[in-house]
């Protein structure tokens, strides 16, 4: 296009990069900008695991002392939850689901900036707790009366609460912003029921964090209040009761465990199918399983509570083993995606078939925890932080590397190089069994978890030295990812516009994409437009020709849903 007089001349108004970046409403500057922020708390909480891991290599204590080993996986636990899973899971909703709906940006694009710079915000918040006389220390938690100010009289448990308020803020603007976009942004022909499946439980997760979210802040703020205005919450002194944060916190803390499990769900749903060549299996059932899971979080948050005393254990133990279920249902129809089909072991492919085996361990032993007698007899062990990361970290996390390598080409124009990937998954896939599968059997010979030090004669030091070893080699599995990123930016493979062949509508634009996101869009007709676009006529050189042909009764002939 020929220079017109708006244009602004060369040298006359030239912002910096850094002022664009720090400015920008773009949703694909903010989901890297929220994917980089997570990486980057996910090494400092990262870093603590590997001091934890350190500490309980042997048995004596080594170089911690009693108080900031509390501190220690207190901060590992609050900031990988809220720091790093979380803001990982929406930097790619945030830069994917625009795309996949044939959409220009999100709906509000201003509060999607802001709800990221509350991020680093509340986080700096957070981890400041250590320039001021130590940092909280009462687990991710935060139970009463451990955080009352007669036990937590530091500032670090003050900051944590302001912290994590701003972080829980910066959730629910996020969600309103996905509903929003959801609902009222999709391209023409893009119904509810055409929607990708990541795009599916990007909106049920804002359901979610829009439903439980506030609870947690109103939580906080009452605790904030017992602490610093004399109110009587949580102080049984003074007619509160401790039990009340428990579930404050779980009726939260529960669906919360979903929240960064679906959209990691939905990153695999997407995978899978592009590297079997074949059809999501079970579409639709796929789409009511995410919402009954949705739904039926709301009803089993005292399954964390059994040992309370407090609440009544068949309900909650019988609607916990109802969500194996839909949960069911999906790993069937992943299975069924794989079956019979043309797999390519791509890296993303290899971390979302880690994803699959992995959750499905951590699947079973939560089955087990939602039985009460073995709770009561496990609660608080080694088991429990063997389940936790088998679901958290072999789960989510695998999603957020899937994600990683799937969609890095889209947003930076180069495929990450796969020889460096591939090693980076199988030293990350063994190095996260080595660290994390002893813990089940250290839980069950009753080691429990939050303790700095063990006695040498309890029978724990091999598995707690492999375990070390194990966590080690994660960290060293990093370094592989950090060498191909960094020799992509400079000299990458060029992806082109569809490096996967993939079905959904970000791999229609350029990589990255323009400012406005498409200068064209296809026509949809089913959950695969692409799909259909580049099989329904031959090959995908014809595609631009081939915009206005693709009528209906063709994609119909094919099996696509109209
Ligand atoms: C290098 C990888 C990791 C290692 C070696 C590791 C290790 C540990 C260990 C040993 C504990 C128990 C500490 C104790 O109870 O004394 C722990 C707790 C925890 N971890 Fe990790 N972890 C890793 C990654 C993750 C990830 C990726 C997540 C979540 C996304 C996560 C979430 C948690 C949570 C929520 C707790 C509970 C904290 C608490 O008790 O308050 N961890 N981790
Ligand atoms: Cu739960």
């Amino acid at each position: 296009m020929a220079t017109t007089t708006l244009e602004p001349r060369a040298g006359t108004y030239r912002r910096s990069w850094v002022l664009d970046w720090l400015t920008t409403v773009d949703h694909k500057k903010i989901g890297i900008l929220y994917i980089a922020n997570s990486f980057l708390f996910f090494f400092a909480a990262g870093i603590l695991a590997l001091v934890i891991r350190t500490e309980l290599a042997v048995p004596g204590m080594q170089f911690l002392d009693q108080a900031t080993y509390n501190q220690a996986f207190t901060m590992h636990g609050t900031i990988m939850l809220f720091l790093f899973i979380i803001p990982a899971l929406s930097g790619f909703g945030n830069y994917i689901v625009p795309l996949q709906l044939g959409a220009p940006d999100m709906a509000f694009p201003r509060i999607n900036a802001l709800s990221f710079w509350l991020l680093p915000l509340g986080g700096i918040l957070i981890f400041s707790g250590y320039l001021f006389g130590g940092a909280a220390a009462e687990g991710w938690t935060g139970y009463s009366p451990l955080t009352s100010d007669q036990y937590s009289p530091g500032v670090g448990t003050d900051l944590w609460i302001i912290g994590l308020t701003l972080v829980g803020m910066a959730s629910i603007l996020g969600a309103v912003n996905f509903i929003a976009t959801i609902f009222k942004m999709r391209a023409p022909g893009m119904t509810l029921f055409r929607m990708p499946i990541f795009v599916w439980t990007v909106l049920v997760t804002a359901v979610l964090i829009l439903l439980a979210t506030p609870v947690l802040a109103a939580g906080l703020i009452a605790l904030f209040i017992d602490r610093n205005y004399g109110g009587s919450f949580f102080d049984p002194s003074v007619g509160g009761n401790p039990v009340l944060w428990q579930h404050i916190f779980w009726f939260f803390g529960h669906p919360e465990v979903y929240i960064v499990i679906l959209p990691a769900m939905g990153v695999v749903s997407e995978i899978l199918p592009v590297f079997s060549r074949k059809p999501l299996f079970g579409y639709r059932a796929f789409v009511f399983a995410t919402i009954a899971i949705g739904l039926l979080s709301f009803s089993v948050w005292a399954h964390h509570m059994f040992t309370t005393g407090s609440v009544f254990l068949p309900f909650f133990s019988f609607m916990t083993a109802l969500i194996a279920i839909p949960t069911g249902i999906k790993m069937f129809n992943w299975l069924a995606t794989l079956w019979r089909g043309k797999l390519m072991l791509t890296t993303p492919m290899l971390f979302a078939l880690g994803f699959l085996s992995m959750f499905l361990i951590g699947g079973i032993s939560g089955v087990m925890l939602a039985s009460p007698p073995v709770d009561f007899h496990v609660q608080d062990t080694y088991f429990v932080v063997a389940h936790l990361h088998y679901v958290f970290f072999g789960g989510s996390v695998f999603g957020v590397f899937a994600a990683t390598y799937y969609w890095f080409p889209k947003m930076f124009g180069r495929k990450l190089n796969e020889p460096l990937g591939k090693i980076h998954f199988w030293i990350h896939f063994i190095g996260f069994n080595l660290a994390f599968f002893p813990m089940h059997q250290l839980g069950l010979d009753g080691m429990p978890r939050r303790i700095s030090d063990y006695s040498p004669d309890a029978g724990w030091n091999l598995l707690n030295l492999v375990s070390t070893v194990g966590a080690f080699m994660i960290a060293v599995s990093i370094v592989p990812l950090l060498i191909n990123v960094i020799a992509t930016f400079i000299n990458g493979e060029p992806a082109g516009d569809d490096p996967w062949e993939g079905n959904t509508l970000e791999w229609a634009t350029t990589s990255p994409p323009p400012p406005h996101n498409f200068d064209r869009l296809p026509p949809i007709h089913s959950e695969r437009p692409l799909f259909f676009l580049t099989h329904g006529h031959g090959h995908a050189a014809a595609r631009p020709a081939d915009l206005e042909e693709n009528d209906e009764d063709d994609v119909e002939r094919r099996g696509g849903a109209v």
